[in-house]
């Protein structure tokens, strides 16, 4: 079962990798624009979870630069995921806003969430 698992996810990254899509060119002050406002961002995910490389060729399609933390192998990122969110389920989205953090799970709400602040 854990081989099988490990196998899926080696096929979802191959995909991901042949078919990966392509970002939106901006121009560089829009650019920098966006990667400022990215910086108040951060994703908690898994390599291979299907839902994380979702979000990921979202982010991908918007040329949005975010921090990606490593939730299944570095006990630092999911101690913070747990405390922070609740639980240990990816994909979540750390977003910032000032003083406040709000910790956003379900891909499709990220993407969602993504498409709405930068496309
Ligand atoms: N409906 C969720 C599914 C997310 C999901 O099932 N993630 C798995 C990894 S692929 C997970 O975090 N499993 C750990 C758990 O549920 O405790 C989404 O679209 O984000």
């Amino acid at each position: 079962m854990k081989f099988i698992r490990w196998f899926l996810g080696r096929v979802i990254l191959l995909l991901n990798f042949v078919f990966s899509p392509s970002g939106v060119k901006r121009s560089a002050q829009a650019q920098q624009e966006v990667d400022a406002k990215a910086q108040s961002l951060a994703l908690y995910q898994f390599e291979a979870c299907p839902f994380c490389v979702k979000v990921r060729r979202a982010l991908k399609r918007q040329s949005v630069n975010i921090e990606l933390r490593d939730a299944k192998n570095n006990p630092t990122h999911r101690a913070e995921l747990e405390a922070g969110g609740g639980k240990v389920k990816v994909p979540c989205l750390r977003i910032e806003k000032g003083d406040q953090v709000e910790w956003m799970y379900e891909s499709s709400d990220i993407v969602a969430y993504l498409e709405k602040e930068f496309a």
